[in-house]
């Protein structure tokens, strides 16, 4: 089984490729963001969010699936109106899931990195292409999945849109456990300011995590996300990894470092 350093070192990252050879591939994420590297492209224009901005038909539902905390709906239908498109994105795609990535008391803990600094956390929301059905459909083909990628920035006054995913972390404590939120609320929500969304930077890559399929459209936003001092210690103190002896380790540090951009570029909407 794969695991992240912070659970052990020795089936951490570095080894994901000994149990996944596509792990080691040549279009693997994340990637560092060297903004003096970047190749304008002025065919990157807005993304069109549909269903964003409206409360889904059914709840959110909370889960721990032992490498990060998972929020999807909890009828995969109610889903179907939630899509992304334009953007140079070479297909519409559906929201599947969104999830985090972050860091410990002591560090920050985003995967992709801008001008090689981490920044606290960072926000995934995986789209599949609506020309395949499933997951595995997908993972068939290069344009097979949409990712996007917001990171966060810390602010001292909390941001009241996250209160329902932050009260919902202590239902989820544990590997395995979920938890359907009662509140519904708008996804648009949890993005930065509507209007602030038009500088991101965009690349071909992977999951990043095994198996680490190079089916991954990645569009990274330059605007932060908000989130207060006290709502991202709740991700770092709250959530557990699944216990491999009879202690509990706290989920921390579940980023994977930099992969090598090796041939790819990374293009840039705006200058
Ligand atoms: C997280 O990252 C989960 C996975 C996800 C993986 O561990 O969100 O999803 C589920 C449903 O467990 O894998 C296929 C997939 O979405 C990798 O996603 S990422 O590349 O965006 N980090
Ligand atoms: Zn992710």
């Amino acid at each position: 089984q794969w695991c992240y350093d912070s659970q052990d070192p020795k089936c951490g990252p570095s080894h994901w490729k000994e149990l996944k050879a596509t792990c080691g591939g040549d279009k693997q994420s994340p990637v560092n963001i060297d903004r003096r590297r970047l190749q304008r492209d002025s065919g990157l224009g807005d993304i069109l969010f549909e269903g964003y901005d409206q409360a889904p038909p059914g709840k959110w539902r909370l889960a721990n699936n032992g490498h990060t905390v998972v929020l999807s709906l909890a009828s995969e239908l109610a889903s179907e109106h939630i899509t992304i498109s334009g953007g140079g994105l070479p297909s519409r795609y559906r929201a599947l899931q969104l999830h985090f990535h972050w860091g410990s008391p002591a560090g920050n803990g985003s995967e992709h990195t801008l001008d090689g600094r981490q920044l606290p956390m960072e926000l995934h929301i995986v789209h599949i292409n609506v020309k395949y059905r499933t997951l595995a459909e997908a993972k068939g083909h290069p344009n097979g999945l949409a990712v996007l990628g917001f990171f966060f920035q810390v602010s001292e006054t909390p941001n009241a849109n996250y209160n329902t995913i932050v009260a919902g972390l202590r239902n989820v404590s544990q590997a395995g456990d979920s938890v359907d939120l009662a509140s519904t609320f708008r996804l648009s929500t949890l993005l930065p300011h509507a209007g602030r969304l038009s500088g991101y930077y965009r690349y071909q890559g992977s999951l990043t995590t095994p198996d680490c399929s190079e089916v991954v459209v990645w569009t990274v936003f330059e605007e932060p996300v908000e989130i207060g001092r006290e709502q991202l210690r709740a991700f770092v103190s709250t959530l557990h990894f699944p216990a491999a002896g009879p202690t509990l380790l706290k989920m921390t540090n579940n980023f994977r470092p930099p992969q090598p951009l090796r041939s790819r570029k990374v293009f840039a909407s705006r200058a």
